[in-house]
């Protein structure tokens, strides 16, 4: 994500950071002092490995294909997708896939509230054993210019509507990533409104194409790109499809996400994916088809519109490819 650099950053930072923010930077110096004590007595100063904890959600994959979505170009290998992602929590150079190792997936909760009939929290792998997991090959067009092919394994979010049970006055699905300013540097950097949310209308949730991905590439999601719990939503811009989820709230108001707090002119609530409306600082004509080498033209609703279109009907006045 590309985002203009604000003026005010540039000034030092005792002259502009609040003091709650000041504070907590404060008491995270203090607990760095704490982690870097405990891996010198410890000795657990080698890095994290990849894999190196078991997942207990192993055995569920793969999980059958559903046929119904197919693609119109190759799935994009996983040593190219598990190494070039957008992570903010991470870092903001695509190379965040070692560092996305240090989060912890379990214990991982998933906390359900707001108006909903039946609020709860429940361990990831409890949810996981209540959802229909399949397999689907998905499109994914990232806001910068880029596109991907990927086969999750997830469930419909959908499914997740029908088991909580959103109430009538419900208009918004809201969902918000994990906040950890330990264990993810890039939730230090105080300038970004953390933790990263995104939310969807209710009706954008119940579509049968708005899908929780839990796994990719027949395992396990890799951690690089939002293990336990993330959304995938093709016909949108990537950034709408949040990661490592830990609680998802139905809400009456429209959710601010977290990039349209940084930038609401540039990355607007609705980003569906439209190759005529460019972004204000790029065209989106095309894509790069990363670990191609080649461009492809884009699509609206990025070939998906069959599926999503009509979901728009009658908010032809809302900013709906921003
Ligand atoms: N929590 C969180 N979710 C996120 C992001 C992020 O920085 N933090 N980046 C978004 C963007 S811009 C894109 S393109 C996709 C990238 O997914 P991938 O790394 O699996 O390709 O994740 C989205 N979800
Ligand atoms: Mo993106």
């Amino acid at each position: 994500m590309f985002i203009k650099r604000r003026k005010g950053w540039e000034i030092p930072e005792s002259e502009v950071t609040p003091e709650p923010l000041v504070l907590n930077r404060r008491a995270l110096l203090g607990a760095g002092a704490v982690a870097a004590g405990t891996i010198f007595a410890g000795g657990l100063a080698a890095p994290v490995r990849a894999g190196a904890e078991p997942d207990p959600s192993r055995a569920l994959y793969p999980a059958k294909r559903n046929e119904t979505f197919v693609l119109d170009r190759d799935v994009t290998p996983e040593s190219v997708n598990t190494r070039f992602n957008n992570f903010y929590e991470f870092g903001s150079d695509k190379k965040i896939h070692t560092a996305a190792e240090a989060l912890k997936i379990r214990p991982w909760t998933v906390k359900i509230d707001g108006l909903v009939e039946k609020p709860q929290e429940i361990a990831i792998d409890d949810l996981l054993k209540l959802m229909p997991l399949e397999e689907r090959l998905y499109r994914h067009r990232c806001v910068e210019a880029w596109a991907m092919a990927v086969a999750w394994t997830g469930f419909p979010l959908r499914s997740l509507l029908d088991h909580v049970r959103p109430l009538g006055s419900a208009k918004y699905v809201r969902m918000e990533t994990f906040l950890d300013r330990i264990t993810a540097p890039g939730q230090r950097q105080f300038w970004y409104p953390w933790p990263y949310v995104e939310g969807l209308t209710i009706a954008e949730a119940a579509n049968d194409l708005a899908f929780l991905v839990t796994g990719a590439y027949g395992k396990p999601l890799p951690k690089s790109m939002g293990a336990p719990l993330r959304l995938a939503t093709p016909w949108k811009y990537g950034f709408k499809s949040i990661k490592s989820i830990t609680r998802i709230s139905f809400v009456e108001e429209r959710p601010v996400s977290f990039w349209e707090k940084l930038q609401a002119k540039e990355y607007g609530f609705w980003a569906n994916v439209n190759p005529e409306v460019p972004h204000p600082r790029w065209s989106q004509a095309s894509e790069e088809v990363i670990g191609t080498g080649s461009r492809r033209p884009t699509q609206i609703y990025n070939g998906y519109g069959e599926l999503v279109a009509h979901l728009y009907v009658g908010l032809e006045h809302e900013r709906l490819y921003v």
